[in-house]
């Protein structure tokens, strides 16, 4: 079965248990259910790994290729200080969705910038765990499923 991969950056294991009033109750797990059941549905199986490390995430993109056939990819803080990440997606022939669980369009200046959505296949924000399904959809349909 093809393989979609979830990849969620640092602090993103806080999610429903630290600052509910900035980042809502969804924890990273209810992410991981709802990943595992819009997966199931599309025919994917589902890679679903955190990280508060740059290089751990630098190595799950590493080993994409041959494992898994497109990657969402929620950076976290990175998102906006990361060159070496966008450099990461940039090196692999797997496609990637950023997803953001905030519009991060509409927060502090610094975080419209993102140093991953040019070497992305496009960018889903604000919409909570839901940017995940939306990511999840978009890369399944751009691998022809
Ligand atoms: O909206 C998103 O998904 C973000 O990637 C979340 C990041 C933020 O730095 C980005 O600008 C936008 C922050 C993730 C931290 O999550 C926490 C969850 C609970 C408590 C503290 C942090």
């Amino acid at each position: 079965m093809p393989k979609i991969l979830v990849l969620n950056g640092p602090n993103l294991n806080l999610l429903g248990i630290r600052q509910p009033d900035v980042y809502g109750k969804t924890t990273l797990s209810d992410v991981e259910t709802l990943c595992r059941s819009v997966c199931a549905d599309l025919g994917f199986d589902l890679g679903f790994k955190q990280s508060n490390h740059e290089g751990e995430l630098i190595e799950w993109l590493h080993a994409a290729p041959g494992s898994s056939d497109g990657v969402v990819f929620n950076a976290g803080g990175y998102t906006h200080t990361s060159i070496a990440l966008g450099d990461a997606i940039a090196s692999i022939d797997v496609p990637v969705v950023e997803v953001h669980l905030s519009n991060i369009h509409a927060r502090e200046e610094f975080r419209h910038v993102s140093c991953l959505a040019a070497n992305c296949l496009g960018q889903i924000a604000g919409f909570g765990a839901v940017s995940y399904e939306l990511g999840i959809r978009a890369v399944a349909k751009h691998l022809g499923h």
